[in-house]
């Protein structure tokens, strides 16, 4: 049976979805935007897909779930090593372990920056909002550039954060640094352990494959 991706393409929530489907080689899916943003809001959406009105949202085999990274968790257990040969989260303990601490970095300290000038740069322009609030932009630059510090310590020396091979940490990672890549690339630039770092998770198959489908808007 079909799976369901209620979502959209220019939602870095949603990409983070559609890249570990890519990575993991699973293609029975579809993506279903909904027709209006409003819809999100809608009794029906709220009652029967995600109470906090906020895509994306998972339908499989009539089990529905929602939140991006808990939603790529459920599809790494259900389909991983199905299509394709590709580990996102070992059965090791322990390097499983370390895939959810880098994963919980991302969403407490990496993306919160990052999602908010995303939102400041181009949402809120896109939903009428007006312009940027350019003090809270550069609070957030300030913010994301001490957490890339760290980030280049972490990267010293690896490929990817758990080391040689991609797992689905990196990929949580990448939605938002792809977005603000181009416009803040100084960000990513001057610290050559990310820079490596990005460049490999954007080389990665599925990943290549998602940024291929649903080119990054620019801004
Ligand atoms: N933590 C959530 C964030 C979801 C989220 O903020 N989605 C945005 C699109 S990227 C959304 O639905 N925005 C609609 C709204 O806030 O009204 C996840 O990872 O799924």
């Amino acid at each position: 049976m079909t799976i369901k991706l209620i979502g959209y393409s220019s939602s870095p929530s949603t990409l983070r979805v559609i890249a570990t489907l890519n990575e993991l080689g699973v293609t029975d899916y579809s993506l279903a935007p909904p027709e209006n943003f409003s819809d999100l809001k809608s009794p029906e959406f709220l009652a029967e897909k995600n109470p906090f009105g906020k895509i994306p949202v998972l339908i499989d085999d009539g089990f529905t779930i929602y939140e991006s990274r808990p939603i790529a968790r459920y599809i790494v257990a259900k389909y991983q090593g199905k299509y394709n040969k590709k580990i996102l989260i070992p059965d090791d303990i322990q390097k499983a372990a370390l895939v959810d601490q880098y994963a919980s970095a991302e969403s407490c300290y990496y993306d919160p920056p990052l999602a908010t000038i995303i939102f400041q740069e181009l949402f809120k322009g896109l939903g009428g909002g007006g312009g940027p609030d350019a003090e809270l932009v550069n609070t957030q630059l300030e913010k994301i550039a001490k957490i890339l510090d760290i980030y280049e310590r972490i990267l010293e020396g690896k490929q990817f954060l758990t080391g040689s091979d991609i797992s689905l940490a990196d990929i949580f990672h990448y939605p938002t640094t792809a977005y603000t890549a181009k416009k803040h690339k100084d960000l990513y630039e001057s610290r050559p352990n990310v820079k490596r770092w990005i460049d490999n998770i954007a080389k990665s198959e599925g990943v290549k494959k998602t940024f291929e489908d649903y080119p990054v808007p620019q801004f």
